[in-house]
C-alpha cells in the first residue's frame, strides 16, 4: 500500500544542495518510492546552536510502499553514504534527512517519533513544507496555521522552483 510521507532535508557544510539532490534522486530511482513534490531551496539561519553557518533547507513529499521505519532507515543510510562519500573526496559536509510525517501517523518508538517533534516551532521546516503541503495537519493545526505563528522573515528562497534536485548533485 502506497503512503504519502514528508521529508525535511538540510545541511550547512560543503554543498548541502548537491547532497540533498543526490538523496532525492536515490529515493526517486527506487521501485518502492517516488518523489512526488519538492519545495524550493531556502537559506535559513541556524536554529538551536546558533554559532554555526547558515543552513540550506527544503522539504519533499514521497509516495512509498516502505513502512515508516524502513523509510527512516533509508534516510539514515543515505545520510551515511553521502557523508562518507563527501568526506573521502571533498572534505566534510553534512546532510540531515528527517521524517516529518508518515501518512498522518502518530506514535513513538525508541527509533522514531511521528510526526517529527519540533516541526511546529521551526520556520526552516514550516516555510518549505507549507509550499508543498499547506493543509497537512500536524499536532492539531495545519502547516500554514503553524507558519502564521513563527517568524519566517529570515527564511530566504534560493532556488526559482522545486526542480533543483533533478539536475544538481
Ligand atoms: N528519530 C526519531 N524520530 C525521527 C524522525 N521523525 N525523523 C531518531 C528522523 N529521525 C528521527 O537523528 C537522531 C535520531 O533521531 C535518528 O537516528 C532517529 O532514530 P539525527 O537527525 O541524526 O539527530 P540530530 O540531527 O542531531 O538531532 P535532531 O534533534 O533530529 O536535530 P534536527 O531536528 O535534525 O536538527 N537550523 C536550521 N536553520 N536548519 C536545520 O536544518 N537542523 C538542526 C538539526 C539544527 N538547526 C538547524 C537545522
Ligand atoms: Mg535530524
Amino acid at each position: 500500500m502506497t503512503r504519502r510521507a514528508y521529508l525535511g532535508l538540510g545541511g550547512n557544510l560543503g554543498d548541502p544542495a548537491a547532497s540533498m539532490a543526490t538523496a532525492l534522486q536515490a529515493i526517486d530511482a527506487r521501485m518502492d518510492a517516488e518523489v512526488a513534490a519538492v519545495s524550493r531551496l531556502y537559506r535559513t539561519p541556524p536554529w538551536g546552536v546558533t554559532d554555526q553557518p547558515d543552513f540550506i533547507n527544503a522539504c519533499a513529499a514521497v509516495d512509498t510502499d516502505l513502512s515508516a521505519l524502513a523509510l527512516l532507515d533509508l534516510c539514515l543510510s543515505l545520510e551515511l553514504t553521502l557523508k562518507r562519500e563527501r568526506r573521502l573526496r571533498w572534505g566534510p559536509r553534512t546532510v540531515d534527512i528527517d521524517l516529518l510525517d508518515y501518512a498522518g501517523e502518530i506514535w513513538t518508538s525508541d527509533r522514531l517519533t511521528l510526526p517529527h517533534p519540533r516541526i511546529a516551532e521551526r520556520a526552516f521546516v514550516l516555510v518549505p513544507l507549507a509550499e508543498i503541503a499547506p493543509d497537512l495537519p500536524i499536532e492539531g493545526a495545519t502547516v500554514s496555521e503553524w507558519l502564521e505563528r513563527v517568524d519566517a522573515s529570515t527564511i530566504q528562497p534560493v532556488s526559482a522552483d522545486g526542480s533543483w534536485w533533478r539536475t544538481a548533485g
